[in-house]
């Protein structure tokens, strides 16, 4: 039985339209050669790792070890443009060892659609630093409001896809997310009003799918004319990525705090394609062990729930914060470091989980691990207090630095 907890999704609805297989870590290293690694630089983590696959539920470099990738996301590039430039992103591999960086494009709110051609213009520039200093990087279709992928407003995926895949097929490094964030919230305008979200309004899993069935051709036919493998490409799932089992289950409950179900039939409509993900993402000061309710403990937890999905599908974590979901509020750090240590195998799959945090900019908003201002001063690491904690976060998971500040013990989860 499970039940799902709508009332803090909604509230994190309220905070974000507002404005504008495999078990944990390697013992032994597979000696299987890795092609996709070559033109990287030495020792960085696409040179290491090549083009990345999906075995089982789990993400797997090329030689088939499991791999997990840990970074950072961007902000809307319409906003903070000058936080994005190739001396923050290689001060972000050299200083804070990301493994990979997600591109945040947003496709409404001023994004991609005031300017597709300069937009994709800037993601190529941004895939090519990527691809320079050898770490992988995601390229965001960044839906929000309308929350429904198949709108007419984002009828451009085709096209900006077809551009990408063709333009990279040849390269290891650049993995896909096709729609962030399915949501539904689908009209906003008038100041008093700017969105509406309603339960008829719904975005279900059936619906995205028809999304995904669509783009991930359009993408994969790019990569067989050039006989290359298959790339990760990592599919939104319902309410705002936190619905992640939603294609193991008939139909789904939805709204407004309003309508919760208990228990939903089983059935299995997974995407059929190869290297698929599906998106979890997180905002741990909401999203954790939830909330008491009619008696019940675990009315609403998080935790719990993912703990299982984890062993159902396999799970990439495109973005989390530590904060609340508007992206303010407290810096949770024992919350986060609960999610960060499931990520780290300790799920009913086993499952390595690769994540990127929300997000590298100097917005005023407590999730930004920038100072007000640094990015005007080029200052990369003059760090807010959820920087200081990510960056530490990344050293100890990426870098392997020993730091018991952060990913405290004491913050395991058992189910
Ligand atoms: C927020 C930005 C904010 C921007 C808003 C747009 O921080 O400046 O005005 O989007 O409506 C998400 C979304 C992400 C949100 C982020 C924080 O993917 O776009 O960014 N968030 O609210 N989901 C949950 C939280």
């Amino acid at each position: 039985m499970r039940n799902v907890f709508i009332g803090a999704l909604m509230a994190a609805a309220v905070g974000l339209c507002s404005c504008g297989g495999c078990a944990s870590k390697p013992e032994s290293v597979s000696t299987v050669k890795v092609d996709g690694g070559a033109g990287y630089p030495e020792n960085s983590p696409v040179a290491d790792h090549g083009r990345l696959q999906v075995i089982g539920k789990q993400l797997c470099d090329e030689a088939g070890n499991p791999v997990q990738l840990a970074g950072m996301s961007t902000m809307g590039w319409q906003w903070c443009g000058d936080c994005y430039t190739r001396e923050s992103i290689e001060n972000l591999v050299k200083e804070w060892n990301i493994s990979i960086l997600r591109l945040a494009m947003y496709v409404e709110e001023e994004g991609y659609n005031t300017d597709p051609e300069g937009f994709t213009k800037k993601m190529c520039e941004f895939i090519d630093i990527c691809g320079d200093l050898g770490i992988y990087c995601l390229v965001d279709w960044h839906v929000l409001c309308p929350g429904n992928p198949l709108d007419p407003k984002y009828a451009g995926a085709d096209e900006f896809f077809h551009h990408i895949a063709n333009k990279y097929a040849n390269k290891s490094h650049v993995l896909y997310e096709i729609c962030n964030e399915p949501n539904n919230c689908q009209e906003k305008g008038d100041t008093t009003k700017p969105w509406v979200c309603t339960k008829e309004a719904n975005v279900t899993w059936d619906m995205i799918a028809e999304y995904a069935n669509r783009i991930i051709p359009v993408i994969q036919s790019e990569y067989d004319a050039v006989a290359a493998p298959h790339p990760i490409i990592i599919v939104g799932t319902p309410q705002w990525d936190q619905l992640v089992d939603a294609c193991l289950k008939e139909g789904m409950c939805q709204g407004n705090g309003k309508d919760i179900c208990e228990e939903y039939p089983v059935r299995d409509a997974r995407l059929k394609q190869d290297n698929i993900m599906y998106t979890f993402h997180f905002y741990a000061n909401e999203h954790n062990s939830g909330f008491e309710k009619d008696g019940k403990p675990d009315f609403y937890n998080m935790y719990s729930y993912m703990y299982d999905v984890f062993a159902k599908l396999p799970i990439f974590c495109t973005e989390f914060g530590p904060t609340d979901a508007d992206g303010n509020g407290v810096v949770a750090y024992d919350k986060t470091d609960t999610w960060l240590l499931m990520f780290e195998g300790r799920n009913a799959g086993t499952q390595l989980v690769s994540y990127c945090c929300w997000s590298y900019s100097d917005n005023y908003r407590t999730s930004s691990v920038l100072k007000p201002g640094a990015c005007e001063r080029q200052a990369w690491n003059d760090l807010t207090p959820a920087g200081e904690y990510i960056k530490k976060v990344l050293a100890v998971v990426n870098g392997g630095a020993k730091d018991t500040t952060v990913l405290k013990i004491s913050n395991i989860y058992k189910k």
